[in-house]
Parts: structure tokens; C-alpha cells; sequence
């Protein structure tokens, strides 16, 4: 069960987001405010209590909070972001998190972590090797869940943004799946919901308590979900998808 969810809104400085995909254009800063709201409503639906933060001009991406720390059910690990635009970005996620935790841990330098490369699964967590978190970082989170009781390990990443760019927990050992992570051995041992490649950006979803929160426009994907019994709610995620931001990226859940 999530019973807190920290989101932040949206920055104007969003349209400078760091991106792989120009060709998509710009956020509609406007547009993205409105789907921000509606993420926060599908929120609220799913019986969590939503902590809002103030925007943060001085970084574009900082409405990803997911990317700044790891939230597990006995502590949290503030992250070090790998990305330029985004070192700092971490700071003042902190002090929110005084208010929820008392065990607060930090990724040293030279580690780099982003949230976005942690799935948990019960007490496991998946950390991948990404162009934004490399083996010092996964090392130190590995160390730091150990001794909580807790386990870690790395999964090499080969293009993908992130690790949940291409994979979500549903719980009930489910997955969403796609791309490279579809031949990966690491996830045999799971029920897989394969996302076909066209509908890629839908293997980005979050479980929350009694639904599935999935980005709106992918009607394979939605089938697929719908079938195997879980309860959907659709989010319009478009602005946030021209900067490579999904669903889960815009939350921490604990
Ligand atoms: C970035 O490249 O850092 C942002 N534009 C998107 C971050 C997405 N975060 C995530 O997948 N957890």
C-alpha cells in the first residue's frame, strides 16, 4: 500500500527539459499545468495523500522528482543525478523528506543515481546501469538496502533512458515490459505484459494500491493491461513525453 505521494509542479523553465527528442517540439508549458492537475486527481483516486511542491525555475526537469530519490519502507536515499542540468536538483527534496523519514541516506560522489533506473519489487530492488547512474551509485544504494535488511542488484541498460523508461512493477509478480528488456534473463522469473515497440512509451506506468495509472493513448497497451484483471486509470502525459518524462517519473510514492 502507498499511502504518500510527493509530486512538484512544473516549471516554465520545463520547455528547456533535456530531451531525445527534438523533433517533438517544446512542452506547452499551459497544457502540461493541466496535465499535472489531472495527474494529481488520478492520484487522489487511488486513496494516497498527495504533497504538492512549489515549481523550480532554476531546473527544468525538477518536476521528474522520481529521479531524486529512492523511497523504501525503511528509509530513503536522497540521490547524486547524473545529468548536468539536473546536480542540485536533489537539495531541496530533503527537507520534504525530513517530514515522512527519519533514516535519510545520501549517494556519494563520484556515485550517480536516478530514481528512474530503481524498480522495487517487495524487498528487491532493480537498479540499471544507465547513462545516469553508474556502478558507484548502484554500489552504494546496494549497501545501503543491505543493511536495512533489504537487496539490491544492477541490470546493464543498452540505450534506454532509464531502467522504468522500459519497465513498471504491477505487483502480483507483473511486469510491463518492452524493448531491450524483453530478451533480458534478470525479469525471467515474472508474469510479463509485453508492450509492443510502437506503444513503447506505455511501458511507463504506476501501480497504485487498487489501479493502474497508465499515459492515455495507447489502446494495445491498454488492452493488454485491462485483461489481466487490473483497474486503469488514463493520464494525457504528451507534454511531459516531448522531454522523455512519463508517468512515474512525475511522483515519489511511499
Ligand atoms: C531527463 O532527461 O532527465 C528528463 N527530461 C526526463 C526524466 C524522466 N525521468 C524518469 O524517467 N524517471
Amino acid at each position: 500500500m502507498f499511502e504518500q505521494v510527493i509530486v512538484k509542479r512544473p516549471a516554465k523553465s520545463l520547455v528547456h527539459g533535456i530531451t531525445s527528442n527534438p523533433e517533438l517540439g517544446a512542452p506547452n508549458y499551459e497544457k502540461a499545468l493541466k496535465q499535472h492537475d489531472n495527474y494529481i486527481k488520478a492520484l487522489e483516486k487511488c486513496g494516497v495523500s498527495v504533497h504538492i511542491l512549489e515549481a523550480d525555475e532554476e531546473f527544468p526537469d525538477s518536476c521528474f522528482v522520481e529521479d531524486v530519490a529512492v523511497c523504501t519502507k525503511h528509509f530513503v536515499m536522497i540521490t547524486s543525478p547524473g545529468a548536468e542540468t539536473r546536480k542540485g536538483e536533489e537539495e531541496s527534496m530533503i527537507s520534504e523528506l525530513k517530514k515522512f523519514y527519519t533514516g535519510i541516506e545520501y549517494i556519494q560522489k563520484p556515485g550517480t543515481l536516478e530514481g528512474g533506473d530503481v524498480m522495487m519489487v517487495n524487498d528487491h530492488f532493480f537498479i540499471g546501469l544507465s547513462e545516469r547512474t553508474n556502478k558507484e551509485g548502484a554500489r552504494q544504494l546496494i549497501c545501503a538496502l543491505e543493511s536495512h535488511g533489504l537487496s539490491g542488484s544492477v541490470v546493464e541498460l543498452n540505450g534506454m533512458l532509464h531502467l522504468k523508461t522500459g519497465l513498471a512493477y504491477l505487483e502480483n509478480n507483473t511486469l510491463l515490459i518492452s524493448g531491450e528488456f524483453l530478451s533480458n534473463r534478470d525479469f525471467d522469473k515474472f508474469e510479463k505484459i509485453i508492450i509492443d515497440e510502437d506503444e513503447g512509451y506505455a511501458a511507463n506506468c504506476i501501480r497504485i494500491n487498487d489501479f493502474v495509472i497508465m499515459p492515455e493513448g495507447y489502446p494495445k497497451a491498454k488492452k493488454k493491461i485491462a485483461e489481466s484483471g487490473f483497474s486503469i486509470i488514463e493520464v494525457d502525459t504528451s507534454e511531459y513525453k516531448k522531454i522523455d518524462g512519463g508517468l512515474s517519473c512525475l511522483s515519489l510514492r511511499f
